[in-house]
């Protein structure tokens, strides 16, 4: 065969492997079936009525070293990551809260939009047993964001900063003893598929810090599906 008609072969099964590398990529990431199912909890008094109450409880970690993702961290053990899991499900037409506890420190969101606590009861969350409407957005750990709009299902925006954990309190190894613990409550519509994921530039360099952890399924993003 001519050389240059090789070269040129070579480039294009070059392109398919990484075309195919990509796509079993992103299958993988879509692949991460665990799913967090919101415990009952009895009912509660809410503006809209009594409802059916559930609770989610999960942490925010400055790396994957926490058994989220396997032992030794799996893929990305220097990730910044959420966990246990990242796909969660809770009940249609009721009220949900969640605890997050974050052991990560930050610096400044892109945007101070994402500073203040929106669409949960109020408009308010619990900080560390305080309630609060915002925190300081140069202080922002990471936010736990869902995005409600979507084609033939209700519409759902909740999004709750989480504060950064003071740089003199971050050991160089292991998780800090003075985690920020933020709870709130929301009330969730009818059936839908939602994705979460987190407003804080916590990624690498790349596309404005929302590389690395920001773009992998699994870490700072995932699904939040609403169960009739
Ligand atoms: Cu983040």
């Amino acid at each position: 065969m001519n050389k240059r008609v090789l070269a040129a072969l070579g480039t294009v099964i070059l392109g398919v492997a990484v075309i195919a590398g990509v796509g079993s990529y992103v299958a993988n990431a879509k692949n991460d079936s665990r799913v967090l199912a919101a415990t009952p909890a009895g009912t509660m008094d809410t503006p809209q009525g009594m409802l059916p109450h559930a609770t989610l409880d999960i942490s925010v970690y400055p790396d994957s070293m926490a058994g989220m993702h396997g032992k030794d961290g799996g893929a990305h053990p220097g990730y910044v990551s959420y966990g246990p899991v990242t796909n969660f499900e809770v009940p249609a037409h009721s009220v949900i809260t969640m605890t997050v506890t974050n052991y990560d420190g930050g610096e400044s969101l892109n945007n101070d939009y994402f500073a203040r606590v929106r669409g949960t009861l109020d408009g308010s969350a619990l900080l560390n047993g305080e309630r609060m409407t915002h925190i300081s957005p140069d202080a922002v750990g990471h936010t736990f964001t869902i995005h409600g709009l979507a084609v033939e299902q209700d519409e759902f925006f909740v999004s709750v900063p989480m504060k950064a954990v003071a740089e003199e309190d971050m050991p160089e190894e292991g998780y800090t003893s003075k985690p920020n613990v933020t709870v709130f409550t929301f009330v969730t519509g009818g059936p839908g598929e939602y994705i979460w994921n987190c407003e804080y530039p916590c990624g690498d360099g790349t596309i404005a810090k929302f590389g690395a952890a920001m773009s992998t399924m699994g870490y700072m993003s995932g699904h939040f599906t609403v169960k009739g």
